[in-house]
């Protein structure tokens, strides 16, 4: 056998690329109509038995240079390409990334439109406590011009288990009677599945808490009801983690979803939480949902309140979150952070939401 050049040997194996490289992309191709089959089955992309499946089948084709383990090995990484392929192209397409998800005129609260042009304020006590707290609040918020829900908790997740954990089902009752009589919409949230039914019978959007946005369960629960659900990150989560939990709820049939960043936990002890406003704008970037921020809780104080308003505003916040109580020194939870009757008044005022016709000084004794 003559000896072929090193050029021509060269010139073999850089056709020889090309037809597998060729071969590779069609391989690619029908795997991105595999991931297309699995998606609408409900399918995980990676399937390890079929893997194997493929290695056995190629193992028996008979023996070339290329031993057992270079071919296991070489297959091996063409499953793994495949596999990111298939997952980044399951990313792509989620329905939180969808761009015509959002209806026109935004998510619907009663007559509240959420991500429709104008910032919605959720405002009201951490927690729901007397009928007199909650209707001088009330009567404060319905004096604005602007788009406003009543937020208020009756079922409180509190670290400590000794501390006020909510009047619960008389919370919900008070919670909707007082926002009724007043014509604001309400949010309130709910903790697990098996208070699910009476937290939705009672109340306009269901919050779902920081602390449960990986209760998974919960999630794909939220799904199946008709009212819109506020979903805020978990303090720990990542963006990509955010998004995932919005995906249960949306993939299991509510498309009513709107997300909440209320600060994550940071090594900064100045505010409570350490407020995200990059993810805001990377979320409206990312996703059509409408995206509102929990000044109360990622903060955890009340001086920097206004520019910190201010500033969620500008990256694009589809409405603000804050707690306030006509006696925050007196409020049962998170009284440190509550505005007071006077300073919400002067924060509505500054953010030009005040409206001409509201007072300066709300009505009640602050
Ligand atoms: C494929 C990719 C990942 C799976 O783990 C198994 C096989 C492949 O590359 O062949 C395709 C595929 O998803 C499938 O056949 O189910
Ligand atoms: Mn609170």
């Amino acid at each position: 056998m003559t000896q072929r050049s090193l050029s021509e040997l060269r010139r073999q194996i850089d056709g020889l690329n090309r037809d597998l490289l060729q071969l590779l992309q069609r391989r690619a191709e029908i795997v991105l109509e595999i991931a297309a089959v699995k998606r609408s089955e409900n399918l995980d992309s990676y399937e390890p038995s079929r893997e194997e499946e493929m290695l056995e089948a190629l193992l028996a084709a008979p023996p070339g240079p290329f031993g057992p383990e270079a071919i296991k090995e070489i297959f091996r990484a063409i499953f793994r390409s495949s596999l990111d392929l298939q997952n980044r192209e399951r990313d792509r397409t989620m329905l939180a990334r969808r761009r015509d998800l959002l209806p026109a005129g935004g998510i619907r609260v009663r007559q509240v439109a959420i991500g429709a042009g104008r910032p919605v304020l959720f405002a009201g006590p951490c927690s729901v406590e007397t009928p007199e707290q909650m209707d001088t609040i009330a009567a404060a918020l319905a004096e604005l011009p602007g788009p406003t829900i009543f937020r208020a908790g009756a079922y409180k997740p509190r670290t400590n288990p000794y501390s006020f954990q909510g009047l619960r089902e008389d919370g919900l009752r008070l919670l909707q009677s007082t926002a009724r009589r007043h014509g604001l919409p309400t949010v309130t949230e709910v903790l697990d599945t098996a208070t699910l039914d009476v937290v939705a019978e009672h109340a306009d959007m269901l919050q779902v808490g920081a602390r449960n946005m990986y209760n998974t369960e919960l999630l794909k629960a939220l799904g199946k009801v008709a009212k819109p659900v506020l979903l805020k990150r978990g303090f720990m989560a990542t963006l990509d983690e955010f998004l995932l939990s919005a995906e249960y709820i949306l993939s299991h049939g509510n498309e009513a979803v709107v997300l909440c960043e209320r600060g994550i936990r940071t090594f900064e002890p100045w505010t409570r939480n350490t407020l995200d406003l990059a993810a805001v704008a990377l979320l409206k970037k990312e996703t059509a949902l409408p995206v509102i921020v929990d000044l109360s809780h990622a903060l955890g104080r009340r001086d920097i309140m206004l520019p910190c308003a201010r500033a969620a505003l500008a990256v694009g916040a589809d409405g603000l979150m804050l707690e306030v109580h006509h006696r925050p020194e007196q409020a049962l939870s998170d009284g440190f952070q509550q505005l007071n009757l006077n300073e919400f008044a002067a924060l509505v005022t500054a953010l030009g939401w005040a409206g001409t016709a509201a007072p300066q000084q709300p009505r009640g004794k602050p």
